[in-house]
């Protein structure tokens, strides 16, 4: 089975894309291919820092290297924001529980994307690069709801629900997600160049 070792140190990313790939890749985290990395995401796009991501692992390994870098954008926050600096927004906002308080009280209904970009490195040869992109659309939950998933999961009701993301279970989350919109591009990729 194709091998890809997985460039996150985020452990509710391995697991979903686990659960989106299993059976037809055999997907590595970090940990289990004892590589210790945390590079400096200091690009301005999804696709940069993805980039950055999986070019810091490569350096370890001779096997195919794919990251994640995924982030919310907030239509009342300002055009594609925090999107790329969504983890660090929550960092600077007292944490991501209280981020989510916020957002509930003071943009309801805001509409806000999420976007995922997948970098696969080394697949054919060395140097070469595909990228893969998904969305999820939708808005800012009117209260924190559920418990499951991960982030702005509690805020986020995507188009055509009426409830969070994370009041989804796995399975369901795991068919609707910009993550699986990503994934499913690259799958098609792997499919149609024989890879799986
Ligand atoms: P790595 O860089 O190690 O992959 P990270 O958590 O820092 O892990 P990002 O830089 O891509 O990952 O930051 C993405 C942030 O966007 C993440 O911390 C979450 O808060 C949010 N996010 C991304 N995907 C999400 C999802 O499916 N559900 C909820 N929040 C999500």
């Amino acid at each position: 089975m194709l091998k890809i070792i997985i460039a996150t140190n985020n452990q509710h990313k391995v697991e979903e894309l686990n659960a989106m790939l299993e059976g037809k890749v055999e997907l590595l985290s970090l940990k289990d291919a004892g590589i210790s990395v945390d590079p400096d995401e200091n690009g301005k796009t999804y696709a940069e820092n993805a980039f950055i991501k999986a070019q810091a692992v490569t350096k370890f390994t001779n096997l195919p290297v794919m990251s994640d870098d995924s982030g919310i954008e907030i239509d009342e926050l300002g055009e594609h924001f925090p999107g790329i600096y969504s983890h660090r927004f929550a960092v600077e906002n007292g944490g991501q529980e209280k981020l989510n308080k916020i957002l509930v009280s003071k943009h309801p209904n805001s509409k806000a994307r999420f976007t995922c970009h997948i970098v696969l490195l080394n697949l054919n040869f060395e140097g070469e690069r595909l990228d893969f992109e998904g969305i999820m659309e939708g808005k800012i939950n009117t209260k924190i709801e559920g418990i499951n998933g991960f982030g702005y999961d509690p805020v986020f009701v995507p188009e055509g629900y009426n409830h969070s993301v994370a009041t989804l279970k796995p399975e369901e989350k795991n068919v609707i997600s910009h993550r699986y919109n990503a994934v499913k591009k690259l799958l098609n990729y792997l499919f149609e160049n024989n890879k799986i």
